[in-house]
């Protein structure tokens, strides 16, 4: 395949394009526009700079009758895109240049786009940097999700209290989607199945439209430009116009209102399946819209179905598009005449699926009273899956068990290929969720590390060091990224280390300022910035983190002369609104800071910064600014992770367990340029099988103890003196997070840490390593393993 030629266009030509769309796509003119107006003109007119080489893409495509990856997912987790684009189109400096010579400033008119925001954390965010890498590396793909119209809800604080409110980035237009309209499935649901001549059919009780909007993805230099389909749900018929008639105006919008549910909002939750029935709907919504779509592409090819997997490659990204495996053995049994057991095979040769995560609770698993009743023919097929399953391995595992559809179960036997998301976690995944079917099917679990795009996670989000590393070792490095590796020499360069140093004292000043302006809060930048940024949850252990921070309050105080390292400690995060603990730990988070930044003891010293709203804008802002990295869970729990691998890339150091990528990064790093602690996975298993850890742990620690002490007194909840008793309490008898057991190894190496901080030379030298050796982290040589291991497609020659 060929590429399509960079894109030239200078500061001039472009400043017409952005009027004339603030002229004709606006209607407004210069003197009359808002920093909305020019943020959309500009977003237009660099939209339209992305067409051509989509359309190239596509074209090649088509004419090489290559084979396409269909990535479906719940969540795409995007972002702001504008500077993306410009970036990936090389056209940033016009786009600045063309910007201020309208008299705007390019920064603020970045700053106006809202984060796309269709996910919940690391799970969207992957499906977001996968699309990017995609692109890059020229793989005929397209991703396929819903288009919520409420992203993740937005959080703020009241009395510390995380409170939700729905987020809204669809009342303005979305700049970069373009609407087909002519591009609609019908999508059933209930009913019944009537079976003539052993052929079955189903007809479905209810119907909704799946309507597609596509937003180009471009890759790299803009050599290529995959898309990205997003479905939106609407009324089969427009509205009841009987009803309406007779004036009953509600009635009448009932058909409308009951399709547009199913792609309304994104569910906040992390954690469990939550058992809705909309949930199980939006599943089948998008995944059927997806499957009917790809099959009606690569018919319209004049393909015969039997080569459908040497054409189409699905990856499942998580349980939650797994009823995929049913649908397309529906539609090539029931609609294409294939016979059942030809049908499972073909289907199987398409899909892939990857697994997320081991905790059991979120392991989607739907009653199957429910499952018959919204989709009668796909449970049916389902029985006839597992069948087939039993019969070739002889049992034990199950796909329908006890009255529940287990999707984790489904998938994997639907699947040619299984993969974890770190070398730890495939390993777990082999001894216990998927233990008896790994037996079964030896060959199908793979490994696949998580990446991330070094696009957007170092070159655009950091640009006083990616400046920095163009100048070093030239500018090849955005999609070849282990040519970092040219920067390790330089660690041990006075001068490299300088100009290293004072690009991470940018990013912090450019964070502090941001902050500054946004709440009001002022930041010492010549502190450590320890930051700690994810979801809220018990198993990543924000709460041993606050932990430790009252016992370094408590050390300051009981020696205010000592010679401390000041510190300021950042947490950022979302909990699912159901999540109760992790909502108790927001809200002690909130009022530990509240106390420890009011006492003059701390003053300089000890800072505690949490602001509200966590999204990939902030983390863009967040990351370039870290010395240190939290990634602290339990060991065994955290999948991958993949914060921990934007961090490292931009030279902070980890404080971190044995888990997820962790282990890999600490390889890639080196032991000695990062901060281990704690259990390992063997280790947490065999502790927490020990009567009363817990207790034993915090009866050991003097320090933690009085922490405990302080909090279940009240000390920072006055108001409300027993608030954190009950949390406290359940420290002691239910600490299911190990907590306690890892509290000591964990404080004191964050005293070793702050001894090591101040030697500001010999810290930088192994920033530097981390950013040098972070290459491998690059989600394109995560999807060149899925490329090569999974979906077996080529990779476009590189230029
Ligand atoms: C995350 N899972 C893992 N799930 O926790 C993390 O270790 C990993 O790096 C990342 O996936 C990418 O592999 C995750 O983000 C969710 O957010 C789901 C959302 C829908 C409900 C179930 C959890």
């Amino acid at each position: 395949m060929t590429f399509h030629a960079p894109i030239e266009i200078d500061a001039q030509s472009l400043r017409s394009e952005i009027i004339r769309h603030l002229n004709y796509s606006l209607g407004k003119d210069e003197t009359h526009a808002s920093l909305h107006d020019w943020r959309m003109s500009l977003s237009l007119a660099l939209r339209d700079l992305v067409v051509a080489p989509w359309f190239a893409s596509t074209r090649k495509v088509y004419e090489a009758r290559a084979k396409r990856v269909y990535y479906l997912s719940m969540e795409f987790l995007i972002g702001r895109l504008v500077e993306d684009i410009a970036i990936n189109l090389r056209v940033e400096d016009v786009a600045r240049e063309a910007m201020a010579s309208l008299g705007q400033d390019y920064a603020a008119v970045v700053a106006d786009e809202p984060d796309a925001a269709l996910g919940n954390g690391g799970l969207g965010r992957l499906a977001a940097c996968f699309l990017d890498s995609l692109s890059t590396l020229q793989i005929p793909a397209y991703g396929y999700g819903i288009r919520y119209e409420h992203g993740l809800f937005e959080q703020h604080f009241e009395d510390g209290r995380q409170i939700e409110t729905a987020e809204g980035w669809l009342t303005q237009r979305h700049a970069w989607e373009f609407e087909r309209p002519e591009v609609a499935y019908e999508i059933g649901f209930g009913g019944y199945v009537s079976e003539s001549g052993g052929k079955a059919a189903w007809h479905p009780g209810e119907t909704v439209i799946a309507s597609a909007y596509d937003t180009p993805i471009i890759g790299w230099k803009g050599r290529w430009a995959n898309t990205l389909r997003l479905w939106a749900a609407k009324p089969t018929r427009l509205f009841d116009l009987e009803s309406f008639n007779r004036g009953d105006y509600m009635a009448a919008s009932a058909p409308e209102t009951l399709a547009r549910t199913i792609s309304r909002v994104l569910y906040p939750d992390d954690t469990t399946d939550t058992g809705k029935e909309l949930r199980l709907k939006q599943e089948y919504f998008f995944t059927a819209a997806s499957i009917q779509d790809l099959l009606r592409r690569f018919l319209s090819e004049g393909n015969a179905l039997a080569e459908l997997p040497q054409h189409v490659a699905i990856q499942l990204n998580d349980t939650h598009p797994a009823i995929a495996g049913p649908e397309l053995v529906r539609l090539l049994a029931d609609v294409h005449g294939l016979p059942m057991a030809e049908a499972i095979a073909t289907a199987r040769g398409c899909l892939a699926y990857t697994n997320h995560t081991l905790l059991p609770e979120a392991l989607e698993r739907w009653p199957e009273a429910l499952f018959a009743q919204i989709l009668p023919r796909h449970h049916r097929i389902i029985e006839l899956i597992e069948d087939a399953h039993l019969a070739a391995t002889g049992g034990p595992v199950r796909i329908i068990e006890d009255g529940s559809v287990k999707m984790g179960e489904l998938a994997f036997v639907m699947a040619h290929r299984v993969n974890g998301v770190s070398a730890l976690h495939t390993g777990l995944v082999k001894q216990t969720v998927f233990r008896d079917l790994h037996q079964a099917y030896p060959e199908r679990i793979v490994n696949q590390t998580n990446g991330i795009t070094p696009r957007r996670w170092l070159y655009s989000c950091n640009r006083p060091l990616s400046g920095l590393i163009d100048r070093s070792i030239g500018t090849e490095w955005p999609d070849d990224l282990e040519q970092l590796g040219r920067l390790s020499p330089l660690a041990d360069d006075g001068a490299f280390r300088e100009a290293f140093r004072a690009a991470k004292q940018a990013n912090k000043e450019r964070l502090a300022a941001w902050l500054k302006a946004r709440d009001g809060i002022t930041l010492d930048t010549a502190a450590m910035f320890d930051i700690q940024i994810k979801r809220i949850h018990e198993y990543k252990r924000q709460l041993m983190n606050l932990l430790e921070t009252v016992a370094l309050w408590n050390a300051i105080r009981d020696n205010p002369n000592g010679d401390w390292t000041p510190r300021i400690k950042i947490f950022a995060g979302k909990a699912a609104p159901g999540y109760f603990v992790a909502k108790e730990i927001i809200h002690l988070i909130n009022d530990v800071a509240r106390t420890i930044n009011a006492d003059p003891a701390a003053r300089g010293l000890l800072q505690i910064v949490y602001p509200a709203n966590y999204n990939v804008s902030m983390a863009e802002y967040l990351v370039p600014a870290a010395d240190l990295s939290e990634q602290i869970s339990t060991a065994g729990k955290e999948a991958s992770g993949t914060g921990n691998m934007k961090f490292a890339l931009n030279g902070a150091l980890t404080i971190g367990t044995l888990d997820g990528a962790n282990v890999e990064i600490r390889e890639r790093v080196g032991a000695e340029n990062f901060y281990l602690f704690g259990l390992t996975a063997e280790e947490v298993t065999a502790r927490r099988a020990e009567p009363d850890f817990a207790r034993h742990a915090i009866e050991a620690s003097p320090t933690l103890r009085r922490v405990l002490e302080q909090i279940a007194g009240g000390a920072f909840s006055p108001d409300e003196p027993r608030r954190y008793a009950g949390l406290v309490h359940r420290l002691h008898d239910h600490d299911y997070f190990l907590v306690s057991c890892d509290f000591d190894s964990y404080y004191e190496t964050q005293r070793r840490i702050d001894a090591d901080y101040r030697d500001t030379g010999d810290w930088t030298r192994r920033a530097i390593l981390n950013t040098s050796n972070a290459g491998w982290f690059s989600s394109d040589r995560t999807i060149a393993g899925y490329a090569e291991d999974i979906w077996n497609v080529g990779r476009a020659p590189r230029r």
